[in-house]
């Protein structure tokens, strides 16, 4: 420590000493089944502003992964530009990980994901890196069903260009300058379900009893999953009139159930008044347990989900749980056929059928 003293300036080694992270591990510490403790899914220290709703979902996303004892270099992270965009930095600092273009992230999933199907792939984004500059690679990768986890750090700003209005901010919601948004909000949650996505849920950065849940459920979703996160920007985005504030938020949030996810080995021990619950069973044998549904609430009908968003929006209610789950969609590599095998795992004979097999499917061209 004195020698590092000795080369840096005072405010060399402050600046250095903020972004230090002790890498002990006590040994008591609780471990998951596969050996590791929470600390081993975190990752640097957060340069975020201190409150920001980003810091919770970053949180919840370590615990998540923590809980389904996730294998860190079984999964890969990826992100776009933003503050939102800057998150996989803070988290799971032992997995793969690609900070892309303003917008880009779903190009580079797609090209991970068609190369190598065995991780799980992890994106985040912000509502002005998808709804804004992103929209069209969002769109087509709901529409292909690729599957992913997509996480959008909602804040209704662009809190790293210093709180601009976005897309998604809502139409007569109060800026911190004091400007009324003139526009009508783009509803990303409402578009992927019209678009056809086949796990879309909502929730609050400041409800981790929700959000764990969520995430976990989307990790074990084969296909396309899209989690809108309302995450409130304490710089530019927390004041009197926002629609994204925290206060606001958590006097308009209606849950359209309590989520348990429950891994394939665990039993349901819990139980509900009949017509209250609905249990969702997951391919891999996992069970998402929804308690204290609202009434005339069919996560699995896509239409009256849609209509009753709709109804929500028009009531100003933030309609937040599983809001839609289709349990038996194809992902891409299903709907394509291509190879189990990751790309780099292919041997020379695998990609090479030999002299004989191709004369064959020559022939077929002839
Ligand atoms: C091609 C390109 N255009 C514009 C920018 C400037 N820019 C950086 S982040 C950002 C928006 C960030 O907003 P959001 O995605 O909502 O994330 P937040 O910071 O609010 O979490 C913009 C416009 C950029 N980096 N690259
Ligand atoms: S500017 Fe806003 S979004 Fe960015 S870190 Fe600060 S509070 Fe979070």
């Amino acid at each position: 420590m004195k020698n590092i003293r000795f080369l840096l300036s005072k405010r060399q080694y402050q600046h250095k000493m903020t972004y230090i992270k002790p890498t002990f591990r006590h040994k008591g510490l609780p471990k998951n089944e596969i050996g590791f403790a929470k600390a081993d899914y975190e990752g640097k220290i957060s340069t975020l502003c201190a409150g920001c709703g980003h810091d919770s979902i970053s949180a919840a996303i370590v615990q998540a992964c923590y809980e389904m004892s996730v294998q860190p270099h079984k999964l890969a992270k990826l992100s776009g530009i933003g503050c939102s965009s800057k998150t996989p930095t803070y988290f799971l600092d032992n997995s793969h990980g690609f900070n892309s273009v303003h917008g880009r992230m779903p190009s580079i999933a797609t090209g991970a994901y068609m190369a190598n199907r065995d991780l799980i792939y992890l994106g985040v984004s912000g509502d002005g890196d998808t709804a804004s500059i992103g929209m069209g690679q969002f769109v087509h990768a709901i529409r292909r069903n690729m599957n992913m986890v997509y996480i959008v750090m909602n804040n209704g700003c662009y809190g790293l260009t210093k709180g601009q209005d976005s897309a998604t901010a809502d139409f007569g919601s109060i800026s911190k300058s004091g400007n009324k948004n003139m526009f009508p909000a783009i509803d990303l949650v409402g578009m992927a379900m019209e678009l056809g996505a086949t796990f879309v849920g909502r929730s609050f950065s400041g409800d981790k009893e929700q959000l764990i849940p969520l995430i976990k459920a989307a990790m074990s979703h084969p296909g396309f999953a899209f989690i809108d996160v309302v995450s409130p920007c304490v710089t530019f985005n927390n004041n009197k009139g926002s629609t994204k504030s925290y206060s606001f938020v958590r006097d308009h949030i209606e849950a359209t159930a309590s989520i348990d996810f429950i891994p394939p080995k665990d039993e349901i021990k819990i139980s509900y008044k009949e017509g209250q619950t609905a249990n969702v069973k997951l391919h891999d044998g996992s069970i998402i347990h929804l308690s204290k549904l609202a009434q005339h609430w069919y996560p699995q009908d896509r239409k009256a989900a849609i209509n009753r968003l709709q109804r929500a929006k028009s009531k100003g209610e933030i309609l937040t749980g599983l809001l839609y789950i289709d349990t038996e969609s194809q992902d891409l590599h299903e709907l394509q056929g291509t190879v189990k095998t990751p790309l780099n795992a292919l041997r020379e004979e695998d990609l090479c059928p030999g002299s004989t097999i191709l004369e064959s499917i020559n022939g077929q061209y002839r």
